[in-house]
């Protein structure tokens, strides 16, 4: 069910549960900041999730009210995980939603990576 990506923040949300290890994860990268994770059910042959550990529900959230630091922290390590998989020759897609007429589904901000093939057109 999409989300508004509106707050006010869901503790109980997936990623939050991720982020406290309640429930398992891939992990791909981790700083004090970010973590990215392979996605459950993938899109694409690479399909990584890459979230700040921050409790914001969406990018209008995140781009909003995040600190400098952490809005640099994660763009960084976003291409980090890109670079470190080996995805820069080929290219790849960043994409996130936000609401509803978006699809988001996961009410904690996160950026999709998707690469490993010719990824079409950009909006269905
Ligand atoms: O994308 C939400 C994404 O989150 C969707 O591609 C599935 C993924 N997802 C949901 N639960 C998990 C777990 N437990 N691990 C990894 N990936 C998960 P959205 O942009 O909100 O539609």
């Amino acid at each position: 069910m999409p989300v508004t990506g509106l707050g006010p923040y869901d503790d109980t949300n997936i990623f939050a549960r991720i982020l406290r290890g309640e429930i398992p994860c891939r992990k791909v990268y981790e700083d004090a900041h970010v973590l990215a994770f392979h996605d459950i059910a993938p899109q694409a042959p690479v399909h990584v999730l890459v979230i700040p550990k921050g409790r914001y529900v969406s990018w209008a959230d995140f781009s909003a009210t995040a600190p400098d630091a952490e809005l640099g922290a994660f763009c960084r390590a976003v291409g980090h995980v890109a670079r470190e998989l080996g995805l820069e020759s080929d290219g790849y897609r960043l994409l996130a939603n936000m609401g509803t007429q978006a699809g988001q589904e996961v009410p904690h901000f996160h950026m999709h990576l998707f690469a490993g093939k010719p990824l079409g057109p950009m909006i269905s």
